[in-house]
Order: C-alpha cells, then sequence, then structure tokens
C-alpha cells in the first residue's frame, strides 16, 4: 500500500482563509427541524485505484466518485454540507440554474463551508439533465486542493417526464490521481474541427516574444487514472447482454485534461451534451471530452466479446484510463483497438442549416498566454486584464433579458474549456461556421480557434465564467458577471 506523502504536507501548508466560528454555523441549521434531503461530507480518505495502488486525498462522503445525487426537477432540494477538513471548502452545483448565494463560488458571494463546520444549502434543482458538483476552491500551486482532489461527483436531475429510450443508465467519472508539475508539452492539435485562425498564431507569436521567459509555463501531469475510481482492469466490468441499449453518462471530471474515450466495434449514439438533448443524435466512433464536460450516448451492445473501453492515448489507457465492457457468456482477455482518426465537432449535433438568432449585444474576449509570467505559472488575460482575487471586481454588466453572444478567441495553443456558471449557452459558431440548437454549459475553445456562444441573461445574480482547466482559472482565466 503506497500513501501520498503530499498528504502528510497538505496540514501543514494550508492556513484557514477565513475564520467563520463553526458555533454560529450549527447554530443557523438547528433553527430548522427539517432533514436534509442530502448529506455530503467533505473528508480525507482512501481512493483504491488499484490492489497495490490506494491513494489518499479528500472525498464527499469517504468515496470516488461521490454519490450520485438524484434531484428531481423543480422540486425543492435541502443538502447539508459537511466539512471535516481543515480549510473552508465550497460545493459548487456545476450546470444548475439557482442563485448565486447557493452556487458554490466565492467569487460569486457564496460563503465557504467553514473547516469542522455544517453549512445548509437549499434549492430548486433545473434544468433536468446530466450535471454533477464538484470543489471550486482556488488551488493555485497546491495538488492538494480544489479539482486535483477526488471532490466531484454525479448529479442527476430527473425531468417531469422521462422519454427513457434506453435499457439502463451506466455513470462513467474519469478522472487522474497523484498529480505533479510538469513543464508542459505541446496540446495535440487534431482533437477539434476547425483550423487555426492566422491573426491568433501571429498575436501567440507576438505573446511569445515579448515573454521574458522563453520557454511555457508549468502544467499538470498524473501517475495514475481511472474510471469511477478504478483503474482499467481493477473495478467491476459493465456487464451487457448482446442487443442491450446502454445509456452511457459520461463526465471528464479531470483537473486539466482533455479525454477521449472508445469502445472498439461499436459507436456511440450522442443523445445529450452537458445534460441538455441535442436537435441531432448522431453516431460517433469517439468521444472527446474537456474538462467538466458531459456527454450522454446510447450504445447498441451488437458486438459480443470482452472489450476495453478507453482513452486512445496508449500512455492514459496503460495507466488505468478504462475499463471493461463484458458480454454474457464471453470471457478472456479485454481487447482494445485504437479508432481511425476522428474529429470532434460540436456543430454535428445541431440542427442542420439552422441560423442562430441574432444577439442583442457581443462581447467579444481574447484570450493570451503569459509564458511562466507568475513564478513558472503561465498567466493568462481576457482583453488583456487577468482577474484579480482580491478585488474579485465585476467586469461585464448584464441587462437581464437580453441575448448575449461571447465571441471567444483563442491566441494560445491550449484548448480551454470554457464555462459558465448558472446559465446555460447556445453554440453559435465554431470551427469557422454557424450552427445552432446546442446547448451546454461548458464548451472547448481549440488552440488558436475562435467560438461563439450565446446565452440570455436570465438568471439575475453574480455569475462567474472562467475556463474550467484548473491551472488556468487560478491564475487569470475569470471574469465576473454582474446584473444591472
Ligand atoms: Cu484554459
Amino acid at each position: 500500500m503506497t500513501i501520498d506523502r503530499r498528504t502528510l504536507l497538505k496540514y501543514s501548508a494550508l492556513v484557514p482563509l477565513m475564520g467563520v466560528a463553526p458555533q454560529l454555523v450549527r447554530a443557523a441549521s438547528e433553527l430548522t427541524n427539517e432533514t436534509a434531503d442530502y448529506t455530503l461530507r467533505i473528508g480525507t480518505g482512501l481512493v483504491e485505484l488499484a490492489p497495490d495502488h490506494i491513494v489518499s486525498t479528500t472525498l464527499y462522503n469517504g468515496i470516488f466518485p461521490g454519490p450520485l445525487l438524484r434531484f428531481k426537477e423543480g422540486q425543492r432540494a435541502v443538502a447539508d454540507i459537511y466539512n471535516d477538513t481543515d480549510t473552508p471548502e465550497l460545493v459548487h452545483w456545476h450546470g444548475q440554474m439557482i442563485p448565486s448565494d447557493v452556487d458554490g463560488a466565492a467569487e460569486e458571494g457564496s460563503p465557504f463551508v467553514p473547516p469542522h463546520a455544517m453549512r445548509r444549502v437549499v434549492f430548486v434543482p433545473k434544468p433536468s439533465g446530466f450535471r454533477f458538483y464538484h470543489t471550486h476552491v482556488v488551488a493555485g500551486r497546491d495538488l492538494n486542493r480544489g479539482t486535483y482532489t477526488g471532490q466531484a461527483g454525479p448529479v442527476y436531475v430527473e425531468p417531469k417526464n422521462n422519454p427513457g429510450a434506453y435499457d439502463r443508465e451506466v455513470f462513467l467519472v474519469l478522472k487522474e490521481f497523484e498529480p505533479t508539475f510538469s513543464r508542459g508539452g505541446d496540446m495535440a492539435m487534431d482533437i477539434l474541427a476547425g483550423s487555426p485562425v492566422e491573426a491568433l498564431q501571429a498575436m501567440g507569436r507576438a505573446a511569445d516574444e515579448e515573454a521574458q521567459e522563453k520557454a511555457k509555463g508549468f502544467e499538470v501531469s498524473y501517475d495514475r487514472f481511472s474510471i469511477n475510481g478504478r483503474m482499467l482492469g481493477h473495478g467491476e466490468p459493465i456487464r451487457v447482454k448482446l442487443g442491450e441499449r446502454v445509456l452511457f453518462h459520461v463526465l471528464n471530471a479531470s483537473a486539466t485534461e482533455i479525454r477521449s474515450l472508445a469502445l472498439p466495434g461499436h459507436t456511440f449514439h450522442v443523445v445529450a451534451l452537458d445534460g441538455n438533448s441535442v436537435p441531432t443524435p448522431a453516431n460517433v466512433p469517439v468521444l472527446w471530452l474537456g474538462t467538466a464536460e458531459r456527454v450522454s450516448a446510447i450504445v447498441t451492445m451488437n458486438h459480443p466479446g470482452v472489450w476495453v473501453v478507453g482513452d486512445l492515448s496508449d500512455e492514459d489507457r496503460g495507466h488505468g484510463m478504462g475499463i471493461v465492457v463484458e458480454y454474457a457468456g464471453r470471457e478472456g482477455k479485454p481487447e482494445w483497438a485504437k479508432p481511425k482518426p476522428f474529429r470532434w465537432d460540436y456543430s454535428r449535433f445541431g440542427r442542420p442549416n439552422a441560423a442562430p438568432v441574432a444577439p442583442d449585444e457581443t462581447i467579444e474576449m481574447t484570450i493570451v498566454k503569459h509564458n511562466a509570467a507568475l513564478n513558472g505559472f503561465n498567466r493568462w488575460t481576457l482583453n488583456g486584464e487577468a482577474f484579480s482575487m482580491e478585488s474579485m471586481k465585476p467586469r461585464y454588466t448584464l441587462q437581464q433579458g437580453r441575448r448575449y453572444r461571447l465571441k471567444l478567441r483563442n491566441a494560445s495553443d491550449d484548448i480551454h474549456p470554457i464555462h459558465l456558471h448558472r446559465h446555460s449557452f447556445e453554440i453559435t459558431r465554431i470551427s469557422g461556421k454557424p450552427t445552432a440548437g446546442v446547448i451546454k454549459d461548458v464548451v472547448m475553445l481549440g488552440g488558436f480557434q475562435a467560438v461563439e456562444v450565446d446565452f440570455v441573461a436570465d438568471n439575475p445574480g453574480l455569475t462567474l465564467f472562467h475556463c474550467h482547466q484548473q491551472l488556468h482559472m487560478d491564475f487569470g482565466f475569470m471574469a465576473l458577471f454582474e446584473y444591472a
């Protein structure tokens, strides 16, 4: 058994960020006799990735992934969040349209759950579909904080009417463990549809020339990879029957990585992205998911055998990123076959030949990477400005009811999984072409590419916009929206 020595360092390295008296918080919760519908306990625990690989990290209810929480759309829910750690925590309800004070982001004004205390949150879950919950604290250079830990779990908000054209559901949570800092390699450029924009490449070159540091900043790499907290070959296989239709709900719970998934001999029939039904369900051989993205896809089990459903990267799959699919009556060594190259294109799932609705206002943001500008970490700016955690000043003011277009231009070679809190957006232009009908809360913006997404300002309150790559959001890549 190996227990990460970083855990031992954890408590000495951190200083509580705020000093709310725990007894005051408890007193507030004792005023009501209502019992909670859900209880989450944040605390240190062990994840047995494999019998000889047990890691210690921060978990929800002592397990990874955290428990699947099923909510009913529109039905008020009470959740008690206990923080058994020595540092303040936040639980963010990713993809839900709920008030800022319960959304779980300090930048929006949600209170922390103080160390060794409980905070009750009450909200009406919506919209229906596959969402998730995760910590939203700043990790910075501490790889024992934030989404580098095991604080992630799936949420399913049951729709009022369930269409259910499948035999059963399987939730897959993709997650890496044992992070370390490394000097970055180049991001793969052949994942997403579309080609780089020359003007953005020129801006990227100019930023590189201006940078005092010529080398790129720190990236994070991982030793262990898992699906549902088990390395490939060490968990229970997904046991299926010939002809069965399995609805996979896949969540990329990585702090920093883009993931792929393929099942040899089978295709994924994508029915929803980020929990929202797509206008044109379509078959694809490979799923690509940026950090925090979800894909719901039906696989018809029509190719008997014992298979690996896993990441395309031999290295990541070799270190655990996969799970076995076993047909009834079949046995033997799980087989893997690399699929043909395939580029992920969100517009494939959009309304064909549909033009997006014109926005009331367009907000343009150009993203620049400043190599190793912050003591070896890359600094990220939006239109020349990095988000300040000190001032937390809102950057844009929204008028309720207006439709906004975010025109996002990436002058860096990284893929950015860009997330908007408390709202959903519609992808309106991607890889150079207009599209409509794909509703998401995270979109991958390719290296030196541009993407346009529209959202309606329909949920008043402070709203955070950020790259979901922990290392990017912690070092400048955030902006706060306020309502007028
Ligand atoms: Cu990013």
